[in-house]
């Protein structure tokens, strides 16, 4: 019995998971996961109710960064420690407000207005792109890891969701320019 992985075309959350199975097989089960059966089916093995959900044997594995250690921990992609974590944490942190924008714009609130909440979401993403700055300049062009393949999906998310505005970061121009070709970013490519 192999891995099986629920999720959408779009997440970038399912997309990093997808992008670090590169060269290992999965079944791919996509997901609705606002309405119909789908949204059923996934609540009864995530009682969270997010994707991804990685489902290997008797182990079901939900929230793509315990996904990434359970993989992590049978393949041994990469070593990580505390600063890895944080790095990681820091860019979860920015898909997470990002998504949580999304979710607003959907919900019918004024992402444009000046609400609290929606700020601090906005000055998360940005204050996180500050704090990866060097980081993308350097390993950034160097390495094609877990890190690099979580900034890259946000990275495409946030902006194919306009969430986010590079123009003023040539550094994630070029990072993006650099690894947009890879085979695996081209066949997740979020559909349009
Ligand atoms: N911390 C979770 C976040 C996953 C997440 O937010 N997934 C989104 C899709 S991009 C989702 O399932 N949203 C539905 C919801 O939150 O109700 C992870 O890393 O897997």
């Amino acid at each position: 019995m192999g891995y099986v992985l629920y999720g959408s075309k779009t997440s970038p959350f399912v997309r990093r998971i997808r992008i670090l199975l590169e060269n290992i097989p999965y079944d791919f089960k996509e997901v609705n996961i606002f309405e119909g059966q789908d949204a059923v089916d996934l609540n009864k093995i995530n009682p969270i109710n997010q994707i991804p959900v990685l489902v290997d044997g008797d182990n079901t594995i939900w929230d793509s960064r315990q996904v990434f250690n359970y993989l992590n921990s049978l393949h041994r992609f990469q070593n990580m420690d505390w600063q890895d974590e944080n790095l990681l944490t820091a860019i979860d942190g920015a898909m997470n407000a990002g998504v949580a924008l999304l979710l607003m714009k959907r919900s019918g609130i004024k992402i444009d207005e000046p609400l609290m909440y929606v700020q601090r979401q906005k000055e998360r993403m940005e204050s996180i792109l500050d704090f990866l700055k060097p980081f993308i300049m350097d390993q950034g062009l160097k390495s094609w890891d877990f890190h690099t393949i979580s900034i890259y999906c946000f990275l495409d998310w946030a902006l194919f969701r306009g969430m986010i505005n590079i123009d003023t970061r040539p550094e994630c121009l070029t990072f993006l320019k650099k690894h947009k070709d890879r085979k695996i970013v081209t066949l997740t490519a979020i559909p349009v």
